[in-house]
């Protein structure tokens, strides 16, 4: 009995295996409020379960017999050499999770050879997070327009000097989407922390009562620019010598119009499901997206990838290369680098859209 008894009360040693043991660890480890804020999608949550439940919507058809003893799985986007075709996406207050917060992502990136987006809303400055990097990891800014036009330039003025080599700007928020479990939790930075970038308390996040809302949803109703329209994308290009990439869209017609307005790239994204409930998962949009693109720019996706195998289907269906959000925040919760990507092509150029094909649904009904 005493021997039964202390192995009911000895932690389990878990080896996490996938994301989603990460997640669960996280879940355990982190505060309540900050692991929701990390989790949420917007409203019911549909397109959350939907972001990942569409990459179960297509098979595989792997080829046989071909010799894959040595495999490649770099990429060039943007005009940079990644290890693989996996990168981060911009998640905000990563101190949360981590007390290096974004400068522990950029180590992780730098180590993996991956790129990293740094969120506006960082916890870290735009040079910490550079020399966390050494100049070897590449770093794109994550842009938030805010009704201070010269503020947001100031931000991508100091990306341009820290040797930050693309914009991606987020176009999808012009209001915060409504997180159910934020407003319950009257969600804010915990009082040790700040948005690192910004020098009075009302833009860095960090006053002290936001009501009964969710404190961000205020926040970005304050400062964020909901009058944003693509004249700002051409606005944003003659302010600076970067690449700018639309972060959100989800059909052909804005991609043809972000390519009109001279985007470097096109990120199809629903900003993991936290902005507008009821919206496709980007797997599903994504084909639509390449077609109307046309090969004129690259185009990437986030939302729901958690797998290699993930990736190799997005790959397939025409994206340059896939970004990881809340994985990330897991994987820092854990403390331990996230292992990302196993994949069966000898090469990235070899994937192509012959690898996979939508389940037939119809004959099931
Ligand atoms: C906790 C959290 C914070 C985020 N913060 C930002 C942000 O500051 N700016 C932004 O453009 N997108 C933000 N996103 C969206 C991500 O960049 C990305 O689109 C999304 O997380 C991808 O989906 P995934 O989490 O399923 O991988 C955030 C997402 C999460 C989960
Ligand atoms: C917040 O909600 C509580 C309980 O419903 C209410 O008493 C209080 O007045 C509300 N505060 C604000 C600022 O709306
Ligand atoms: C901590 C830190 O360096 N914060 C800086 C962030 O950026 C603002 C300007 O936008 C500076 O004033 C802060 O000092």
């Amino acid at each position: 009995v005493w021997i039964s008894l202390r192995f009911c009360v000895v932690f389990p040693v878990f080896l996490r295996v996938s994301v989603d043991d990460f997640q669960e660890e996280a879940r355990r480890t982190l505060p309540k409020a900050v692991y929701d804020y990390y989790c949420s999608g917007a409203d019911e949550q549909r397109t959350l379960a939907d972001n990942v439940e569409a990459f179960n919507r297509w098979y595989l058809i792997p080829r046989v017999l071909r010799d894959v003893t040595a495999v490649d799985l770099s990429v060039t986007v943007l005009g940079q050499r990644l290890s693989m075709p996996v990168c981060v996406a911009a998640t905000a207050m990563q101190r949360m999770a981590h007390a290096d917060g974004e400068t522990a992502t950029a180590r992780a990136c730098k180590a993996a050879g991956t790129a990293m987006m740094l969120s506006s809303w960082a916890t870290s400055t735009i040079e910490e997070v550079k020399s966390a990097a050494g100049g070897e990891a590449p770093l794109w800014l994550q842009l938030y327009i805010y009704k201070d036009r010269e503020l947001t330039l100031s931000l991508v003025r100091r990306a341009e000097e820290a040797g930050y080599s693309a914009v991606f700007v987020t176009v999808d928020t012009p209001y915060l989407g409504k997180r159910l479990a934020d407003v319950r939790n009257r969600f804010k930075l915990p009082p040790h922390l700040s948005m690192s970038n910004f020098s009075t308390d009302s833009l860095a996040f960090s006053e002290g009562n936001y009501g009964n809302d969710s404190g961000l949803a205020v926040y970005v109703a304050k400062a964020i620019d909901p009058s944003i329209c693509w004249d700002d994308i051409g606005w944003l290009r003659r302010n600076t010598k970067l690449p700018v990439i639309v972060k959100g869209v989800l059909n052909g017609e804005d991609a043809v119009l972000a390519l009109k307005h001279g985007v470097s790239g096109i990120l199809v994204s629903n900003h993991g499901a936290r902005q507008l409930d009821g919206v496709p998962a980007t797997l599903d949009v994504l084909e639509e997206v390449v077609q109307a693109v046309q090969g004129r720019c690259e185009v990437f996706l986030d939302g729901g990838v958690r797998r290699g195998t993930d990736v190799l289907k997005a790959l397939s269906l025409g994206a340059a290369a896939v970004m990881v959000g809340r994985p990330v925040l897991w994987g820092l919760a854990c403390q331990v680098r996230v292992r990302l990507l196993t994949a069966r092509c000898r090469s990235v150029s070899e994937v192509s859209r012959s690898l996979v094909r939508r389940k037939d649904f119809s004959s099931r009904m």
